[in-house]
């Protein structure tokens, strides 16, 4: 897998996420942190970086909702911002005009003619007539590795090896353009963007009128190719950029997302040296894979459906059907915290004071709530969902898991047993949805959630 590193390294923040417990403020810088040791890792622009983890940050923080739902739409956040750090749409090149004539520039060994084989390839297999053309007239061997790969894919093949002007040999050979769907140039390279090489570039661009100027990069460079490709940009009218090699350097993530804030977006990637190993650049596919989701249109759906809000159910009203469990009480106990003391809460409810309430349950520690929170983290889910199923041999191997004792274990279900029943004693005060709402105008005044 191409940039397998940044994969594995944004994955395990991803994985981090869908195993916490709670989405909490904890959880979300701890992400990000571990998103920027991914992203420079593989040598993304440190402004970049900041910039694209502090919009996450921002929008993990502002998520409403329940914690479990939070947590596919971090995902998707996370997901979102990626494909828009990559440059957002696929652009991919159309053909819109016959012959449409492609050039391929970039300094020496980036890729150009072996580049020039695979797209030839590429378009070949999706039904277009293609003609190669040679002009490297600066490396003897050029002509011979170009002839080979079009006869390797099967396309035809233009070019003269005596010639000592590249657009010598466009004059020999322009006629037979028009024969093809696709004419792919391929021309010498130099060791930078000297003036020798704005020079020959420019005359041939200015003979040949490509309808596509692109420069080849080597993925290795890493964020330097944002320089190289400005450079090019603004000296030789490049529009787009092949970056190859992506298989062999950890760096591709730099030279990815340094492309993709430059004029010239990244249209297709070189994974490796044979003639098949050129892929259509489509930041959404390509974050896909290295997120490793096959099925994250599956998880997008169910993240839009459960974003409705018709359809999620709040808190409150499932407290008020009974239907209550440990991951209720956890959000409830932190958003009481945030109410003040529930004592007080419970006083403005009618009727309450008259109640037979545990007075203890009401008495929430923030140290209690820490050790029930590592309590929590060592159960399963179906435990989290269904604590009347916890016997006393899974207390233990509670407490054993979280470093806890077995008491606090039995302490917070018995908080929770009591706060169910105490939730009962509340439905039969506030009889109906009604209740609960009149509860709540008394409590804040707006429409209010347990959450
Ligand atoms: N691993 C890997 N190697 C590649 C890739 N693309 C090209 N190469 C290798 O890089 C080397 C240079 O490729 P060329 O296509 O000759 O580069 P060039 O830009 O035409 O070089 P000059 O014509 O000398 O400027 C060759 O050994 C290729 O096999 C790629 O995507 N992955
Ligand atoms: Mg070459």
């Amino acid at each position: 897998m191409v940039l397998d590193k940044l994969s594995s390294g944004i994955r395990g923040a991803l994985d981090k996420i869908s195993k916490a417990l709670f989405v909490d403020d904890r959880l979300i810088a701890e992400i990000v942190k571990d998103l920027q040791r991914a992203l420079l890792a593989s040598d993304v622009n440190v402004r970049l970086v900041l910039d694209f983890t502090n919009t996450i940050k921002e929008k993990a923080k502002a998520l409403k909702g329940e914690s479990l739902n939070k947590k596919e739409q971090i995902i998707k956040i996370v997901y979102d911002e990626l494909v828009v750090f990559l440059g957002g749409e696929s652009k991919g090149i159309e053909l819109e005009k016959k012959p449409y004539v492609i050039m391929l520039v970039g300094l020496f060994g980036s890729g150009k003619t072996t580049t020039a084989g695979k797209l030839a390839r590429y378009y070949k297999k999706r039904g277009k007539k293609v003609l190669v053309v040679s002009t490297d007239t600066w490396r003897p061997a050029a002509y011979d590795q170009l002839k080979q790969l079009a006869a390797t894919v099967d396309v035809a093949f233009a070019g003269d090896k005596k010639a000592k002007k590249p657009t010598d040999i466009i004059d020999t050979h322009e006629k037979q353009f028009k024969e093809y769907d696709l004419v792919i140039v391929d021309t010498a390279g130099r060791d930078a963007l000297n003036d020798e090489l704005t020079v020959e570039i420019k005359a041939l661009a200015k003979r040949i009128k490509p309808h596509k100027n692109i420069l080849v990069i080597n993925a290795d460079i890493g964020q330097a190719a944002k320089e190289q490709a400005e450079a090019f940009h603004e000296n030789c009218g490049v529009e787009g950029v092949i970056i190859t090699k992506l298989d062999g350097t950890a760096k591709g993530g730099g030279a990815l997302t340094a492309c993709s804030v430059t004029k010239a977006p990244v249209l297709f990637i070189g994974v490796g040296e044979k003639v098949d190993q050129l892929e259509l650049f489509s930041p959404v596919g390509f974050v896909s894979r290295l997120l490793g989701m096959g099925d994250l249109d599956a998880l997008l759906e169910k993240v839009r459906t459960e974003l409705d809000t018709d359809k999620v159910e709040d808190l409150g009203r499932r407290l008020m059907k009974g239907d209550f469990n440990l991951i209720d009480l956890y959000e409830q106990m932190r958003s009481m915290k945030k109410m003040g003391p529930l004592s007080k809460v419970i006083e403005l409810i009618p009727g309450f004071s008259q109640a037979n309430l545990p007075k203890d349950a009401l008495n929430l520690q923030e140290q209690k709530i820490e050790v029930w929170r590592h309590a929590m983290d060592s159960m399963t889910k179906e435990e989290l969902e269904d604590p009347d199923s916890i016997r006393s041999e899974r207390t233990l191997r509670i407490a054993t898991g979280a470093g806890i004792k077995p008491e606090e274990v039995r302490g917070l279900l018995k908080q929770y047993k009591q706060s169910k029943k105490m939730m009962k004693v509340m439905k039969g005060n506030l009889g109906d949805e009604k209740g609960m709402e009149k509860l709540m105008k008394r409590m804040g005044g707006k429409k209010m959630r347990f959450k």
